[in-house]
C-alpha cells in the first residue's frame, strides 16, 4: 500500500490529487476524484464566488470525502472565492499563479489545508515560513501557466528546501509517474490531463480526442515575450500568437488574444481557434475512461512498478 504524509494530513486513501483546471475540473470531476479516493479539486479559475459555491455544493451531495478547491490568485474574484471557501468550510485549498500568503492565517482558523503551486524553490521556502501545510511542486511539462523549471529538476530541490509534504506535478500520468515522483522525494503527485479524458469530466468530446490524438511533440509553449508562458495542444490559435510574438506584437496585445480562449476550447470545442491547455504527458494519454478506473490503474500500475524494480535492483544484499 502506498500511503505517504499527504495521505493522513486530509484524509485520503491514494496520494493523488487531480489538479484544479480553470474551466475542466467541474464539481461533477472531482466529486468522482475524491469518491474514487484521491483528491478532486475544483478548477475556480477566473469564474465568480457563485460558480464556485455551486460546484461544491455539487461535490457535497456526491461525496463525504475530502476535495480541494484551486485558488487562481490573478482572478479578479479572488477575495470573494476565498469568502465563499471560508463559508463552505473547504477542506484543501491550492493555489496557483501567485503567492498566497495573507490568506493563510484565516485559512487555518477554520482547519481548511493551504497547497500552493510552486514553480521554484525561493516561493516554496517563503511559504512554508508563512505557515502552508504542503506544496505541489510544478514543473514545465505542465499544461496552461507554467513556470521554468522541469519536474525532475524541481522536485528534489523543493523536497530538500522544505520540512513539509512535497507533491510533484507536471508530466505524470500513470503509476511509473508516481513511483518516480516518490523516488524524487515527494509524497504524492497531481496530474490534470490524465483526468481531462475521464468520462466524468465535462470538457467538450473534441478537446478530450485532442489529447487522445496527441504525440509526445504536440505541445508548445506561447506567451514567453508577456512573461506568463502558457503550454498547450499546438493548433491554428498557438501558431497564430506565435507568429504575432515574432513580429514583436505588444506583451499587452499579446495577453489580449488569450482572453476568452480557455473557454472557448474547453466548453465549446473550438480545437483550432481555443487555447486547449494540456501537458507534454498528452501523448501518453490514449483513451476515455470512468475516475474510478484511472485512479485504480495508478494504484495498481505502481505497485507493479515498485515490485518490478524491488525484483530487479532490491536482492543484492542477500
Ligand atoms: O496556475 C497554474 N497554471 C494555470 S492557472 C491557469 S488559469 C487561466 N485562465 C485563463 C487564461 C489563462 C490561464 C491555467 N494554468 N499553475 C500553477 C503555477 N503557479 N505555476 C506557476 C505558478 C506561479 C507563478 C508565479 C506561482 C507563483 C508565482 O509568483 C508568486 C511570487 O510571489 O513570485
Amino acid at each position: 500500500m502506498i500511503k505517504t504524509r499527504i495521505c493522513d494530513l486530509i484524509g485520503i486513501e491514494y496520494p493523488i490529487f487531480q489538479g484544479g483546471m480553470a474551466w475542466v475540473a467541474t464539481g461533477e470531476l472531482a466529486a468522482a476524484v475524491s469518491e474514487s479516493g484521491g483528491l478532486g479539486i475544483i478548477g475556480s479559475g477566473q469564474a465568480p464566488a457563485d460558480w464556485l459555491r455551486a460546484e461544491i455544493r455539487k461535490v457535497k451531495a456526491i461525496t463525504k470525502k475530502p476535495y480541494g478547491v484551486n485558488v487562481m490568485l490573478m482572478s479578479p474574484f479572488v477575495d470573494e472565492v476565498m469568502q465563499v471557501i471560508l463559508e463552505e468550510r473547504v477542506p484543501v485549498i491550492t493555489t496557483g499563479a501567485g503567492n498566497p500568503g495573507k490568506y493563510v492565517p484565516m485559512l487555518k482558523e477554520i482547519g481548511t489545508k493551504i497547497i500552493p503551486v510552486v514553480a521554484s524553490v525561493a516561493l516554496a521556502k517563503r511559504l512554508e515560513k508563512a505557515g502552508v501545510d504542503a506544496l505541489i511542486a510544478e514543473g514545465m511539462e505542465s499544461g496552461g501557466h507554467i513556470g521554468e523549471i522541469g519536474t525532475f529538476p524541481l522536485v528534489p530541490q523543493v523536497v530538500d528546501a522544505v520540512k513539509i509534504p512535497v507533491i510533484a506535478a507536471g508530466g505524470i500520468a500513470d503509476g511509473r509517474g508516481l513511483i518516480a515522483a516518490l523516488a524524487l522525494g515527494a509524497e504524492g503527485v497531481q496530474m490534470g490531463t490524465r483526468f481531462m479524458c475521464a468520462e466524468e469530466c465535462t470538457i467538450s468530446p473534441l478537446i478530450k480526442d485532442k489529447i487522445i490524438k496527441a504525440k509526445d511533440r504536440s505541445t508548445v509553449i506561447t506567451g514567453r515575450s508577456t512573461g506568463h508562458p502558457v503550454r498547450c495542444l499546438d493548433n491554428h490559435f498557438t501558431r497564430e500568437v506565435d507568429q504575432y510574438e515574432r513580429e514583436g506584437m505588444s506583451p499587452d496585445e499579446i495577453s489580449e488574444l488569450g482572453v476568452g480562449r480557455l473557454r472557448l476550447a474547453m466548453v465549446d470545442g473550438d480545437v483550432q481557434n481555443g487555447s486547449i491547455m494540456a501537458g507534454q504527458i498528452a501523448g501518453a494519454v490514449n483513451r476515455i475512461e470512468p475516475v474510478a478506473n484511472i485512479v485504480q490503474d495508478i494504484m495498481e500500475s505502481a505497485e507493479r512498478e515498485f515490485e518490478r524494480l524491488s525484483a530487479r535492483f532490491g536482492e543484492r544484499r542477500r
